[in-house]
């Protein structure tokens, strides 16, 4: 029987097709996809993270690692959408322009998405010019913006100031979130929002709407 640590290891070690045999074993031995998602796969990537940071992982590996990760998400995203429920509200996602950073932005949407909201997600590495234009067209109720990097970060800015300028600023809430963002940060630039992770993110997006 697999177990969320299993998962968690297989992750860390970039096995692709390991996770996808645990998390689909998990999920017919009856576990909650959100369980698989937040105790084993999440808990794999965070560990990632720390190796990263300490020169203990390098690039290749740590894509390996995201590869394995998107793999056991796409297994239980379907299950997490399949309840179907009246829409929240419609969020647009998107991680910012220049950072190609998506694993948290997928998370934040299938959080949302199994929360009721209707979720358009417009991809890595947009830029501020088509995320205007996609909230001109879409008219979503929120707009959330992900950035990993300290230099991306200021992108969402440019996107608040550009929505400012087209006079779209007041049509949309702008949350903002990725881990070198912040509370202060997101009130520096004028974002209505910030959550440190996906799950306050649901949160955050039913108090903005309420
Ligand atoms: C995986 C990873 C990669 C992968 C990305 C694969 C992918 N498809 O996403 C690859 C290998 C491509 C990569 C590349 C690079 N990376 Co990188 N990467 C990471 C790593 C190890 C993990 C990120 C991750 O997926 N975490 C797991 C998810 C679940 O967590 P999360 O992203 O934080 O998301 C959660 C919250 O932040 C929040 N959230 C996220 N987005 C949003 C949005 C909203 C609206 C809300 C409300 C909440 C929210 O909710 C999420 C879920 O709970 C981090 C280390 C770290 N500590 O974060 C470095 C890290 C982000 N990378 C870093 C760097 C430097 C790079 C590179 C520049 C390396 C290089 N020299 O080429 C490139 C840049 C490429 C680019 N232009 O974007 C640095 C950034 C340093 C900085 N301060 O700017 C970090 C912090 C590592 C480090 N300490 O050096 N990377």
């Amino acid at each position: 029987m697999s177990t969320y640590e299993q998962i968690a290891t297989e992750v860390l070690k970039g096995k692709k097709k390991l996770v996808a045999a645990s998390t689909q074993a998990m999920l017919d031995a009856g576990e909650a996809p959100l369980d698989i998602i937040n105790k084993g796969l999440v808990v794999g990537m965070s560990r990632v993270g720390v190796l990263f940071q300490e020169n203990k992982m390098f690039i290749p590996e740590v894509l390996m690692s995201a590869k394995a990760m998107q793999e056991g998400l796409s297994i239980v995203k379907p299950l997490l959408a399949e309840e179907k429920m009246e829409s929240n509200g419609t969020v647009l996602i998107a991680t910012v322009q220049g950072d190609l950073h998506d694993i948290g932005k997928n998370l934040v949407g299938i959080m949302l998405e199994s929360n009721g909201f209707t979720v358009i997600d417009a991809g890595k590495d947009v830029s501020p010019e088509v995320l205007v234009a996609k909230v001109r067209e879409l008219k979503p109720d929120v707009m959330g913006l992900s950035a990993m990097l300290t230099t991306t970060m200021l992108h969402m800015k440019d996107t608040i100031d550009l929505l400012t300028e087209e006079g779209l600023r007041d049509k949309v809430k702008v949350i903002i979130g990725g881990a070198p963002v912040s509370y202060d940060f997101a009130t520096e630039i004028v974002a209505d929002g910030f959550s440190p992770d996906a799950l306050s993110a649901v949160g955050l997006c039913k108090r903005l709407l309420a």
